[in-house]
């Protein structure tokens, strides 16, 4: 099949998803067009069966906002009849799927049918589609598309309740390349970060609010109290100055080593003995999933998709969203001796499996056969 995908080529989840989907999907033979502003950041590799199109959006003065909608839906016309692309999968509601409607229009007008799949990531239903200002369009969007499918079954839930869809929305999970998260890395270069004797602590985001960061301060904050830790910080965002002064004030910022964004986060998770993921929503928690690939069990909170990926007591510990003496205690037991780290790191690992890319992205191609049948 030659399938044209649509996603943010930028560190945020829906984009890892969908880059990580383009490429498994190359390598099952299809042929793959990403359509978006910039290349994927975890897409190195341009083939014969992985192509990329960027969307320009010249910059013109009379714009207050630049139109990319309409950029992207001219550019996805283009694409389709050039390539003679079979079906476009648009990843994140906002204004991919929108934008893909548009494209979808304007080619029946040619006589060319496009099947469209669009996979709700969750910022797309839970914080920004919600909002009055974009809802009709996206419930618009939604209900136009000739699949839909969620991340998880709680972010399903939630799009039926916050939205009035006509479609039932199918539930294919994130998913991971377990190979590639290797726990038993040989270039892994622990030393570079921490003394031998200290527990190593790891968060990945884009640290917006809603991964309530500074929550991960906090709980770092309890553990290194009570025995040697670092804390690893990776990713860019809002919230990263707010980090930085609770550490100062804390007295803990020697402690806390702040990465930036990363392309190699495998490479930071073959060191790290537990990862924090403390957020207020989170549709799936695509971070936790790869770290438990790692063999890096997970703290979380009980939000959202997480009790569907992190299971209580097996790949780590759930506890509602703000309970930082009880995720503190659940990750001084984990780390309290080697054989339970040692434990719970394999579980984590094994409680991954059932993501494996292998499992996952088949049901990816029979939705998409199902959507090119439905003509
Ligand atoms: O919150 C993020 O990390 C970014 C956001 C995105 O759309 O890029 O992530 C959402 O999609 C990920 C991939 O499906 C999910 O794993 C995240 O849970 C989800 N984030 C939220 O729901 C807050």
């Amino acid at each position: 099949m030659k399938i044209a995908i649509v996603c943010y080529p930028t560190f945020g989840g829906s984009g890892v998803v969908a880059t990580e989907l383009g490429i498994a999907l190359s390598q099952h033979g299809h042929e793959v067009h990403f359509v978006t502003y910039k290349q994927p950041v975890r897409l190195e590799l341009l083939s014969k069966q992985i192509h990329f199109h960027e969307v320009s959006v010249p910059d013109y003065p009379l714009f207050h906002y630049q139109p990319y909608e309409l950029a992207l839906s001219s550019k996805l016309v283009d694409t389709v009849k050039l390539h003679n692309i079979d079906l476009l999968h648009v990843h994140y509601a906002i204004p991919h799927a929108y934008a893909g409607y548009m494209a979808k229009k304007m080619l029946e007008e040619e006589g060319i049918h496009l099947p469209m799949v669009t996979t709700l990531h969750g910022t797309d239903i839970t914080l920004v589609g919600n909002h009055e200002f974009y809802k009709p369009a996206v419930t618009f969007s939604i209900n136009k598309s000739d699949v839909v499918t969620s991340v998880s079954e709680s972010l399903k839930d939630d799009t039926n309740r916050l939205f009035k869809v006509e479609k039932d929305i199918k539930v294919v999970p994130n998913f991971i390349d377990m190979a590639k998260h290797n726990p038993s890395y040989t270039d892994c270069q622990r030393e570079l970060m921490a003394e031998p004797d200290e527990r190593i602590i790891t968060h990945v985001s884009n640290l917006r609010k809603v991964k309530r960061v500074t929550d991960v301060i906090e709980v770092f904050d309890r553990i290194q109290k009570k025995i040697p830790a670092k804390l690893l910080m990776v990713g860019e965002g809002p919230e990263k100055e707010t980090c930085e002064k609770l550490c100062v004030e804390k007295g803990i910022e020697n402690n806390v080593v702040f990465l930036g964004n990363s392309s190699e986060v495998d490479k930071i998770l073959c060191f790290s003995d537990l990862f924090l993921l403390p957020s207020e929503k989170e549709s799936f928690g695509l971070a936790a999933l790869e770290a438990m690939a790692s063999g890096v069990p997970v703290i979380s909170s009980n939000t959202g998709g997480l009790p569907e990926v992190n299971k209580n007591g097996v790949s780590g510990y759930l506890s509602d969203v703000g309970n930082v003496a009880e995720m503190a205690d659940n990750a001084l037991s984990i780390l309290s001796s080697e054989e339970t780290l040692a434990a719970f790191k394999k579980q984590a690992r094994e409680t991954a499996r059932s993501f494996d890319t292998k499992k996952i992205v088949p049901l990816y191609e029979t939705v998409y056969e199902e959507a090119v049948s439905m003509k």
